[in-house]
């Protein structure tokens, strides 16, 4: 039995068709009613938290998703009863039992729905967005929430007394005072001891006027920073005949569905009503007095250790237009333009069954929707229950997930570790509901507003997350592909996934690639590079168009190899060649070293594993020069030679990511590890010993009920900000344990 504190039994997973919420004290398994208990929380129970939420972020910042594994595996947890086969050699046995461990336990973790739930947070300023929203629409969340809340966010002050972007980082403006100022909202105290530290490291580091961007915008939501402090969002752009190439529907869907709702708040300077709280929080959080602050000196103030992405001179020139175009705007164009915004984001919310693509716009777009048709209104109360939707309990406290959940993706993942050998079998129950759920995910339809608001045509696709967020996305679509086939090979089950269907997704997969032979992630890239230039985030890079990337394309091109296999009658010369431009985009892509930059995952060893796995899969078929693949792999397989370390393992740190050049942590990780793995054998790397040490990393680090320690963060996105993919850590050493098994042990 694994250690359950008190305080966290309160909470329960619900989960329904992949959707989440975390229910307190639930009276029934009915998500609907989630909120039954909330507010009836006593005093005890909130002292319980305190105690049982107490988190040290000084040895690892990470939380293991303690609260949802612990109830699941004390619930549902059974020994392997099957027959494990045995291993000609000890070794051989010890990886065999690892690996049906392995499985066992994470098959534990396993909806009734069939996808794997999972912490997916990170990012610390999403948490702040939705509690501004709460506060200026007057919805605040159950006493219950807010208490997790409270104890999530102090869990998270680093020692120097401040935050970063995500729970990694180092502190920045944006982090702090986006957390102090959630922290005020929450109720606590100014004079609190953690919030006086918090108040002296934004002193210190030149006040609030210093936050970034997207902090200035909640601020001014907030009435504690004035518009006039903010570059103007141009709200009339949305205007612009659809040809240039400024139009925003060329932007990258994230950066336009958040830029959308901003604009509408920006356009109708929305804020909240000032309150002594506000009036206090102005007081708080400068370094001068609120009323003699210069505001347009502000509009381009960045805190130094904010800065990822200096503004162009273009987008400084640009500013200077907009922005003296707000003196001089015309009243009716304004109007037009913001009801198309309204019109626009109702499509979206629609679209999107009120859970919206991000956690950004699903917090912006709920000020919107109260402000255009008030608290009572139905739109916003649909908003409101998907808040819900966003946030997970984890040892930690209660944080908001970067999006709605990984469900599709994780699942996928796990279908395709556990069927890479034939041990997978042994968990039939498992993977039909696996399959279940990949069944259900698949978009069978689209929305008659689509077309009208730029979307990609979605039929046959897979998103990231559930079907009914209905954002599908390139490499999702490839996984949910994959992971179909692979079920349908295993013979596991009645394939319900049909023959059309399947073309379906093929169909969209070819749609989604673009001119320079790679695969973006949402939709084709629509614009040149040179958008880039106006990126007017700070702390974000390349975020204006949607980019080709190398994990991407490798999804894709790996997904079409498995349908020419299967279906090779099917549109084979169109296949072929969609096949060949996705690898000489992918040979393009490779660094001198042998790496591939991941822009996903951490960091080098993700995208290597991309890159060394489609490329391996696609030599010796005539897709193309097999001496130039062979070239790639044995340089690649040269790079993750050189970056083992003494233990066996891989070890990458998230800067990787935002540096840009590989990083080594100061102990190997599982997850990097299994990645480095994965791509030495499907290479077939000849130096056995090299592949052999890292899997005892593996074999070492798995705990007694086969689970593997949470280390360091995996996931990151725009370079920056870091993100929880609390799934990795059992689904990559399952696999590559499983690719083990398969190349030497499986007969
Ligand atoms: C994700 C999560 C999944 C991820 C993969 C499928 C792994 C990738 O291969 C393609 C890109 C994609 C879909 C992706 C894009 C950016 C997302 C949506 C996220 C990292 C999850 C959260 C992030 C989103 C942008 C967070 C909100 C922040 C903003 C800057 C708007």
């Amino acid at each position: 039995m694994l250690n359950v504190k008190p305080g966290w039994k309160n909470w329960q997973l619900l989960t329904e068709n992949g959707r989440h919420i975390w229910a307190f004290k639930p009276g029934s398994t009915n998500i609907n009613g989630h909120l039954q208990n909330a507010d009836n929380i006593s005093d005890e129970e909130i002292s319980q938290f305190a105690e049982d939420f107490r988190f040290d972020k000084s040895s690892n910042p990470n939380s293991g998703d303690k609260v949802f594994r612990h109830a699941a595996i004390n619930a549902k947890f059974k020994e392997f009863s099957g027959q494990i086969p045995r291993a000609d050699n000890p070794v051989q046995q010890k990886v065999t039992d690892a690996l049906i461990k392995g499985m066992n336990y994470f098959a534990c973790l396993q909806s009734e729905d069939g996808h794997w739930p999972g912490d997916y947070g990170g990012p610390l300023f999403l948490l702040p967005g939705l509690l501004i929203a709460a506060y200026i629409t007057g919805t605040p969340f159950p006493r219950a929430h807010q208490e997790m809340m409270k104890i999530y966010l102090f869990n998270h002050q680093n020692k120097d007394a401040g935050w970063g972007m995500h729970i990694e980082g180092e502190s920045t403006m944006f982090g702090t005072v986006m957390q102090y100022v959630s922290l005020r909202l929450l109720g606590v105290d100014k004079n609190n001891e953690q919030m006086i530290s918090a108040r002296m490291w934004i002193k210190n580091n030149g006040g609030a006027t210093g936050i970034p961007s997207w902090g200035k915008f909640y601020l001014a939501v907030l009435n504690c920073y004035d518009w006039q402090g903010f570059n103007s969002l141009f709200p009339e752009m949305w205007l612009f005949p659809k040809w240039l190439p400024v139009h925003p529907w060329r932007y990258w869907c994230h950066t336009r569905m958040v830029y959308l709702p901003m604009a509408y708040c920006y356009a109708q300077r929305i804020k909240a009503p000032e309150s002594e709280l506000i009036l206090s929080l102005r007081e708080e959080i400068y370094n001068q007095d609120f009323a003699t602050i210069d505001w347009p000196e502000q509009r381009n103030a960045v805190c130094e250790k904010d800065c990822y992405t200096t503004p162009s001179r273009v987008l400084k020139w640009m500013n200077l237009f907009t922005n003296n175009y707000e003196k001089f705007k015309c009243s009716w164009l304004r109007k037009k333009a913001t009801d198309y915004i309204l019109k626009y984001l109702n499509a979206e919310d629609e679209q999107t069954s009120y859970i919206n693509i991000g956690p950004v716009n699903k917090a912006i777009n709920s000020i919107c929707i109260w402000h255009a048709c008030g608290k009572d209104s139905e739109q916003f109360k649909k908003h409101v229950a998907r808040w819900y939707d966003y946030l997970w309990v984890a040892e930690d406290g209660m944080k908001m997930s970067g999006y709605n959940g990984s469900q599709l993706w994780d699942t996928a993942f796990a279908t395709r570790a556990m069927l890479e050998s034939d041990l997978g079998k042994k968990f039939p129950a498992t993977l039909a509901k696996s399959y279940q759920f990949i069944d259900y995910s698949q978009i069978k339809a689209g929305h008659p507003a689509h077309a009208e608001f730029f979307r990609h045509p979605i039929i046959g696709s897979w998103p990231f997350s559930t079907a009914e967020q209905d954002w599908p996305v390139a490499d999702c679509t490839a996984e949910g592909l994959s992971a179909t086939l692979a079920i349908h090979h295993s013979g596991l089950v009645k394939p319900a996934i049909d023959e059309r269907r399947i073309k379906q997704a093929a169909d969209v997969i070819l749609s989604y690639q673009n001119a320079d032979g790679g695969w973006a992630t949402y939709e084709l890239t629509r614009a040149p590079k040179w958008l880039e230039k106006l990126n007017p985030s700070e702390v974000f890079a390349d975020i204006m168009i949607d980019y080709s990337w190398t994990e991407c394309t490798a999804a894709c091109v790996i997904s079409l190899l498995e349908i020419q296999e299967t279906y090779p009658d099917y549109k084979n010369s169109e296949i072929h060649k969609a096949i060949s431009g996705g690898l000489a985009f992918i040979v393009k892509q490779q660094k001198t070293d042998g790496s591939w930059y991941g822009g996903w995952a951490v960091c080098f060893t993700y995208a290597t594993w991309f890159g060394v796995e489609a490329i391996t899969r696609a030599k010796g078929k005539f897709y193309y020069d097999d001496a130039i693949l062979a070239d790639c792999i044995n340089k690649a397989c040269a790079f993750l030679v050189d970056k083992q370390k003494a233990d066996g393992g891989w070890g990458e740190t998230f800067e990787s990511c935002s540096k840009l050049v590989y990083t080594e942590a100061v102990a190997s990780q599982v997850v990097n590890t299994a990645w480095a793995l994965l791509s030495l054998m499907s290479a077939e790397f000849s130096d056995r010993k090299v592949i052999e040490t890292g899997i005892n990393v593996l074999l070492n680090r798995q705990t007694a009920a086969g689970d593997w320690p949470q280390e360091n963060i995996s996931g990151v996105f725009n370079y920056n900000c870091m993100i929880t993919y609390a799934n990795y850590r059992n689904i990559f050493p399952i696999w590559a344990l499983s690719r083990y098994y398969k190349q030497t042990i499986q007969g």
